[in-house]
């Protein structure tokens, strides 16, 4: 007799609790369900490793991989939810009780991380050869806990207590050498699964351990600290995820992880490579890597090494292989995210590097003399220069492609950020827009618009192709618009729920859902939205008549631990909260939910949910956002600057689907000139008086100054920023203008369905399937390769 899924399940549950099934707690059923899964594709996976073994290969480098739950994602994928929803109901339980179980594997901060996570999923739908490396961090991204309405942070350990979505390899670990220390590093591969297809691919994460698990001697004469402290100086290389967003930190530990998993993912490579094809001078013909970002860019000085050090070859013959593998991928603008590290943090980790970084040094300055550059612009352009190794330098130089993350961005990287290289390799440099997976972002989160669209297409397909969305974006007559309507009004009810289970917050399902959600950085412009919160808010109360649709306002964002002022606006936005939310006089009118503790699990509950999606930053400042393209999919309409991929969702959708607003990119500099924030505070309407609140005891930031300093940054500079930095109060007219106007004409609620219909159906585009098709096609050069 064959083994139902449900028998599988059972199994596992009872090896994992070592009780009976009755017995058994949830997290325990949750373990169960998932070894069953892992169990239900390891044939697969085998299969799917040795189909890629020999051919071109692409290999993801990413100190993040942002990858939420599992569980769900694969049930979906693998075709076994309705057998996971039978081994639950055998169990006694619902299998959602389960789901929520499951802890989000966060090991990434933001967007940079969630896109590779997107990516995996895309290469494995589409059978691609690709292998992603990165970290088994101990503990992901930091929990976010309120307290009187400031940001806390705790501890996330999210393996604790048992993780079957990852596998041990003992017998694949390698050893990563600095100057002080030898580490082992052990892979543990976590299999990605793809909808519609068998093949299985693989996220390989490393962990760092000791050479000796404790120092026998140390211990048997009772120093016992002693005897564990090299044990705990390796665990901290992968102990955890460092939370900054798009600002670089210089710190020791943070330049041992970067060189932590490129050397053992470096060594790996080289190793199967050599024993499949014999000998490593074809390297580059059948592996590129994909760095992502400048975090693991000590893989280019690293290849160098292994191919010199170890595998004896001269410095040409290297280094012809290291600019034929290695493709680079800017993700921001921001100066401060541009990582240079001090020569001596090199120097004392790994002074075979620094050799290596100075050698590539020279003969750059030598090449760049040779092309005619003047010596002020080789030094800039220099991989060292004035103490410190230029990450980003390193990558230009040595890559054979760089790309930005939508087209806006890469003109800005172009044109600015990276000019100089450029002028030097026009031809290096290519765009390639973000996409979001539809699999996590549509078919899984919004099970009842999945429903809707499988209906009106006729098929299913569209979750493999999102481009069939297209083909029915005439096909809305009144009857689909109003089944579409229902499905966002069911999706309100249920977040207004899960919002009031989790945090008491009582909202109106009837209300527009307007929402922002996404790291707290300055240029994202919270801020903003908050002003016009309050704005709206003492309108309403100066006019009780005033005719204004119900709003909820909902927040989510983290602030990078050491980040003042991003806490600031934190606390700043629980404190309108509380105001808005305390007050009889706009009781059912408006309300403001800030998410805590924001996540990709909570990103699934809100986002099918949402009316209004805010993509507000200041023009030129987010280099794509993913997250507008998530709320498109979803049919939430953008209300943004034209900014990051806002422009090509506007260009998709047309100006009659999207509220755009605000200064553009190539504006800014001739506003900037003649700007004065404090003339406009006195000049816009309304305005003042949202600026007065900061400082006038209307909202308490408990005597700590912080919101003083925020009203203060608004309208002066310190010297080094012009005041208001971002252009908040600059673009603040035309906000407000946009945003009525859009919450107006929701009272339409016809024409704002089609609308919403309108950008679901254009957001073919916006699929990760597409970005990756375009890496593997015009960078990797791999092909689909099916089990
Ligand atoms: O990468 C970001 C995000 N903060 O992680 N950058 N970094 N570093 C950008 O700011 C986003 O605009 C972008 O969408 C994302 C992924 O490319």
């Amino acid at each position: 007799m064959t083994e139902t899924f449900t028998d599988i399940a059972a199994a596992h549950t009872r090896a994992a609790s070592g009780r009976s099934i009755a017995a058994s707690t949830r997290m325990e059923m949750w373990q169960g369900l998932s070894a069953s899964v892992v169990d239900r594709i390891a044939e697969r996976w085998q299969a799917t490793h040795e189909a890629y073994r020999a051919g071109r290969r692409q290999h993801y480098f990413s100190a993040e991989f942002l990858m939420g739950r599992a569980l769900l994602n694969n049930l979906l994928n693998l075709g076994l939810l309705d057998d996971a929803e039978a081994a639950a109901a055998s169990f006694g339980v619902e299998l959602s009780d389960i789901l929520e179980q499951e802890p989000d594997a966060a090991l990434g901060n933001g967007g940079l991380g969630r896109l590779a996570a997107c990516f995996l999923d895309s290469c494995a739908t589409q059978d691609l050869p690709v292998v992603g490396y990165g970290i088994l961090y101990r503990y992901g991204l930091f929990k976010q806990l309120f307290e009187a309405g400031y940001q806390k942070e705790a501890p996330d350990a999210w393996m604790e207590e048992g993780y079957p979505f990852v596998i041990r390899h003992e017998e694949d670990q390698r050893f990563v050498t600095y100057a002080d220390m030898t580490v082992r590093a052990i892979p543990y591969d976590m299999p990605i699964t793809g909808y519609g297809t068998d093949n299985v691919g693989t996220l390989r994460l490393w962990r760092a351990e000791p050479m000796e698990e404790f120092d026998y001697d140390a211990f048997n004469s009772q120093r016992f600290t002693d005897a564990i402290v090299e044990r705990e100086r390796t665990s901290d290389i992968s102990r955890v995820l460092y939370p900054n967003d798009s600002t670089f930190e210089g710190k020791v530990l943070r330049v041992r992880q970067q060189y932590f998993f490129v050397s053992a993912s470096l060594q790996q490579m080289v190793d199967n490579h050599i024993e499949v094809h014999g000998d490593v001078t074809s390297f580059a013909d059948y592996n590129c890597i994909q760095l992502n970002d400048t975090h693991p860019v000590l893989a280019i000085p690293e290849l160098m090494r292994l191919l010199m050090d170890e595998h004896g070859l001269g410095w040409e013959d290297a280094w012809d292989i290291v600019s034929e593998t290695f493709a680079y991928t800017n993700h921001t603008v921001l100066a401060e995210a541009l990582e240079q590290w001090e020569v001596s943090i090199f120097d004392r980790l790994f002074p075979r590097l620094t050799e290596i970084v100075y050698e590539i040094d020279r003969r750059f300055r030598q090449d760049m003399s040779e092309r005619g550059l003047d010596g002020a612009r080789i030094d800039y352009m220099a991989p060292v220069s004035g103490g410190k190794v230029h990450m980003a330098w390193i990558a230009c130089y040595a890559a054979f492609s760089i790309n930005g993350v939508a087209a806006l961005h890469t003109e800005i990287i172009k044109r600015e950020t990276l000019k100089d290289w450029h002028d030097v390799w026009p031809e290096r440099f290519n765009n390639k827009t973000n996409g979001v997976t539809p699999r996590r972002w549509l078919n899984q989160c919004n099970p009842r618009l999945a429903r809707l669209l499988t209906e009106v297409t006729g098929s299913d397909d569209w979750v493999r192709d999102l481009d069939v969305l297209a083909t029915v974006a005439d096909a809305a007559d009144d009857d689909v618009l109003a089944q579409l309507m229902e499905v966002k009004h069911a999706n309100k009810v249920e977040f207004a729920r899960w919002i009031k289970d989790r945090q008491g917050i009582t909202i109106d399902p009837e209300a527009i859902f307007d929402v922002q959600i996404k790291r707290l950085h300055e240029y994202k412009r919270q801020l903003l939205n908050i002003m016009y919160v309050l704005d709206l808010y003492f309108r309403i109360k100066d006019d009780p008549t005033l005719d204004v649709p119900k709003r909820v306002f909902i927040f989510g964002a983290k602030a990078a631990p050491g980040y003042v002022r991003a806490k600031a606006i934190i606390k700043l936005i629980n404190e309108v909260a509380r105001l808005v939310n305390d007050d009889a006089d706009v009781a059912g009118r408006l309300c403001v939910v800030f998410v805590e503790n924001y996540n990709v699990s909570p990103a699934e509950k809100i986002i099918p949910a949402a009316d209004v999606s805010e993509q507000i930053s200041m023009a030129g400042k987010e280099a794509s956002g993913t997250s507008n393209m998530k709320f498109m999919m979803n049919g939430a309409l953008t209300l943004g600057t034209l900014d990051g991929a806002n422009v090509e969702i506007l260009d998709a959708v047309g100006e009659d689907n999207a509220y755009i607003f605000g200064a553009t990119e190539d504006e800014l500099p001739d506003l900037r000139r003649t700007y004065d924030p404090k003339q406009a505070t006195e000049q816009v309407p309304g305005l003042k008086r949202v600026m007065d609140a900061f400082v006038d005891g209307t909202l308490s930031d408990d005597g700590s100054g912080m919101f003083h300093d925020l009203h203060w940054s608004l309208l002066n500079s310190n010297g080094y920023e012009p005041a208001d930095v971002y252009y908040l109060l600059g673009d603040f007219a035309a906000y407000r203008e946009a945003r009525d106007r859009m919450a107006a004409d929701y009272a339409d609620q016809k024409s704002w369905a089609r609308k919403c219909w309108n950008n679901i159906t254009a957001s073919g585009r916006f699929s990760s399937d597409r970005t990756i098709r375009d890496y593997a096609n015009e960078v990797w050069k791999i092909a689909p390769t099916a089990i």
